[in-house]
């Protein structure tokens, strides 16, 4: 639908033409903070710049719709939006292009984001919600194009989960379901796959959101034509509309200069969006780039002069004025004072942005010249130490590196010196870096008292005539007791609902707690893991499944760059407990045999990454998890679902420690470390050993993200002064991992009298069938020679060649 101009008539005159010189006022300010900006990147003040000129309008409009308990996923092009909402004010702004990383400057993300990523706080400081229905959200933007889309889907279908679900806890995150959740993305962008999944998924699930396009005609350097077929991309969306008959979206197309065009679609976006939850498409066309894409480059080199004209005659900004000028809403004179006094304030923001963030450094620089100073007067290299205090006082504008690098250097020339001046240099030193790396490294995972790793165990309790029962049974029984122990738990994904899953992990569960908590999905693993961040993001316990291990790469962008970084982007502001469930290891074929630990190992830290050996172990990591507010991926055993174990009678309750070991068996000969399936063949092949006479000691790592924080592993080490590492990932994968952990940080070599080794499977995936494994992955006989062999190499008097 194109949305023409139409004067809003719900308000009278006067409040209109104040809320028109108020949203005229904040689009100056904030067009004023980009130029500005630009200038502070261009003189070296900060790294780089990503601005909102050019879009100022729209987002007011969105602004203006946007309401309590509301959340926004977009990109960096929003700072108009948040400055309409208040949430940013300019010297924020300039704390954010300078990175101060004091959060109380820099509120968006303590300098960790470059500019133009936003966010509000979800979450009190000890970690506990705040109250989302009374305030306006922003989860916290990523420099993925289109990476915003899956979690947008999610937030949106918090709204309505908890309108259908009565039994939800909704009380500092739904008001019924009220609740839009709205996505802004550029029309460039709109070219990614994630978008496009995103959008048929919303269309599927008729959630609340409203997307909005921001269209300037180009992504950087290249235009439409390269990026959307037709140019236009609510043309192409126009499938999705919706009709009598069919359910889908509702689109607007809109003009990004035309004020009351703008206002009237984002109130009707807002409307449908809220009450009906359709979702709904708003195409903001004809914006522009005043500035050009960023500070990286200048856009008159790929722009005509035909453009570049039609972009300054079509500036948002400027038509917008034309228009209040027109319309008689204000005058020309009254108009350049509005903007000279805007320009005054915006510059004074921006000099104290700078002095504040300059503050501590320069305090600090004092402290330091005086000390390098002192050290130097006593010391036989005083003309070096001088030298280095001298180039430090010529840094008038000191960043932190400027004074470590000064500080640490200072020291190599005190070598071997003992005076009181060079032990208070160490110390200052010692202090700096105790101080200051925090502010870049805390928050990788929760340093709460409910994080996942102090979640106590509690042992899985039996009767003394405990029934012996497939392995999948426990999981679903296990699950049964925690959907119903919290009431804000769901789990998805493909054939999760009717089936309850493909191995029925969840059969029955169904119709016990209805198609809302435990619900199938299109297939779409991107947005699968969108739909939990976004919904773990408004207090839902969202576990997120992935059917096969092998297909959890579709996703991973959505993991790595979005899950995975969360707590740590936000310093703690934003949390998303989700718990990715999925199956590998060894099964069938290059797809259903997958064990790739070292990539997810390495790829997604800042969540915990859990390989029980089998479901009672993988039952108590649910259990653990639920107790904790973090996100983690669980791995269970593939071929374990069928196979037999105890039932416990503390369902439910009982809770396998994260980061813990577990010595599966003890001996003297040899220390073997394994996790997963590979595990069951190391404990078949230990019986084997001990008929050779050899009695290895078996570890399960069970918890690979983190491993053994207690450091049992290198205590076995210790006693029998042997280590291999077992996996089926490929050579150098996470086998090479657990080594490091082991060797390097647990000091394991000091204890070894044989070259700590790794046996891993093949480099290729796994070959299809029987011995197609046999051929890939590490067998019984393998493990069995490699582990002879190096006891061999040590003792081949009592341990003679095998072949
Ligand atoms: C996945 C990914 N690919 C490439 C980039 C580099 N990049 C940043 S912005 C951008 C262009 C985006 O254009 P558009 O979506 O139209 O937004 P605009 O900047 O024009 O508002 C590109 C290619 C990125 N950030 N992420
Ligand atoms: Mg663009």
């Amino acid at each position: 639908m194109n949305v023409s101009s139409k004067t809003s008539n719900d308000i009278s005159f006067e409040d209109f033409k104040a809320q028109i010189l108020q949203d005229y006022e904040i689009a100056f300010i904030s067009r004023s903070c980009s130029i500005m900006g630009r200038k502070e990147v261009l003189t070296g003040k900060a790294k780089f710049g990503i601005f909102g000129d050019g879009k100022e309008l729209p987002q007011l409009a969105m602004a203006r719709a946007f309401k309590n308990g509301d959340f926004r996923s977009g990109y960096y092009r929003d700072q108009t939006f948040m400055m309409a909402l208040g949430l940013l004010k300019p010297k924020d702004f300039f704390h954010g292009l300078y990175a101060t990383t004091d959060m109380e400057k820099e509120p968006m993300s303590g300098g960790r984001q470059m500019g133009g990523h936003f966010l509000t706080y979800s979450l009190n400081p000890d970690g506990t919600w705040k109250d989302l229905t009374q305030q306006k959200n922003s989860s916290s933007d990523i420099s993925c194009t289109a990476g915003q889309m899956p979690r947008l889907l999610g937030l949106a279908q918090a709204s309505k989960v908890y309108r259908e679900e009565k039994g939800m806890d909704s009380s500092k995150f739904s008001d019924a379901g009220n609740e839009v959740a709205w996505g802004t993305i550029g029309n460039a962008s709109t070219s990614e796959g994630m978008f496009w999944e995103t959008i048929n998924a919303g269309g599927v699930l008729q959630v609340p959101m409203v997307v909005s396009i921001w269209d300037d005609e180009y992504g950087i350097s290249v235009h439409a034509k390269h990026h959307t077929t037709k140019e236009d991309i609510s043309k192409v969306l126009s499938g999705f509309q919706r009709d009598e008959e069919q359910k889908g979206y509702e689109i607007f197309k809109v003009q990004g200069w035309d004020y009351t065009a703008l206002m009237h679609a984002y109130e009707n976006a807002s409307d449908i969006a809220r009450q009906e939850h359709v979702p709904v498409i708003i195409h903001v066309t004809e914006l522009t780039q005043p500035q050009g894409h960023s500070t990286s480059g200048s856009h008159e080199r790929y722009k005509d002069d035909k453009r570049l004209e039609w972009e300054r005659d079509n500036d948002c900004n400027k038509r917008f004025k034309e228009w209040i000028l027109e319309s008689g809403i204000a005058t020309t004179s009254e108009l350049a004072e509005m903007e000279k006094q805007v320009k005054r304030t915006v510059r004074e923001a921006k000099k104290e942005a700078w002095s504040e963030f300059l503050q501590e450094n320069v305090a600090a620089k004092k402290s330091l010249v005086q000390l390098i100073h002192l050290a130097a007067s006593k010391s036989p290299n005083k003309n070096f130490l001088t030298k280095l205090k001298n180039d430090l006082i010529a840094v008038e504008e000191p960043i932190l590196k400027d004074l470590a690098v000064a500080s640490r250097k200072s020291l190599r020339y005190l070598l071997g010196e003992s005076s009181a001046e060079r032990q208070a240099l160490v110390d200052w030193v010692q202090n700096f870096l105790t101080k200051s790396q925090p502010d870049f490294s805390s928050h990788l995972y929760s340093p709460n008292e409910n994080r996942a790793t102090n979640i106590s165990p509690i042992a899985p309790r039996y009767d003394s005539s405990a029934e012996k029962v497939d392995g999948r049974v426990i999981l679903r029984d296990n699950f049964d007791h925690l959907f119903n122990k919290y009431p804000n738990a769901l789990v998805f994904g493909e054939d999760t609902g009717v089936i309850g899953d493909v191995n029925q992990g969840l059969e029955g569960l169904q119709e016990k707690y209805g198609s809302t908590r435990i619900a199938d999905t299109g297939i779409r693993e991107t947005t699968i893991i969108g739909q939990g961040i976004g919904m773990a993001l408004r207090g839902l316990r969202p576990i997120a499944e992935i059917q096969y291990l092998d297909y959890i790469f579709y996703a991973m962008s959505s993991l790595t760059d979005d899950l995975a970084t969360l707590l740590y982007r936000t310093k703690g502001k934003q949390k998303a407990p989700l718990i990715v469930r999925t199956r590998g290891h060894r099964l069938e074929g290059i797809w259903h045999s997958g064990s790739e630990m070292g990539g997810l190992i390495h790829l997604l830290r800042g969540m915990y990454i859990l390989a029980p050996r089998n479901m009672t172990q993988a039952a108590g990591f649910y259990n653990t998890l639920m107790k904790s507010d973090e996100p983690a991926l669980v791995i269970e055993s593939l071929n374990g679902y069928r196979l037999k174990e105890p039932k416990p009678t503390n369902l439910g309750e009982f809770c396998t420690p994260i980061g813990v070991v577990e010595t599966i068996k003890e001996g003297t000969d040899i220390t073997l470390v394994s996790y997963g399936s590979t595990l069951r063949i190391v404990e078949q092949v230990a019986k084997e050993l001990l008929e050779v006479g050899i009695d290895a000691e078996i570890i399960d790592a069970q918890t690979l993200l983190p491993f053994d924080i207690k450091q049992d592993v290198v205590k076995s080490v210790q006693k029998t002064n042997r280590l291999l590492v077992i996996d089926e990932d490929v050579p150098g994968g996470c086998s090479a991992y657990i080594l490091n952990e082991i060797v390097e940080k647990q000091q394991g070599y000091r204890y070894l009298d044989s070259a700590p080794q790794t046996l891993t499977a093949q480099a290729h995936r796994a070959a299809y069938g029987t011995d197609g494994d046999y051929f890939s992955k590490p067998n019984a006989e393998d493990i069995f020679e490699k582990v002879y062999s190096i006891l061999h190499e040590a003792n081949p008097q009592d341990y003679p060649k095998l072949r």
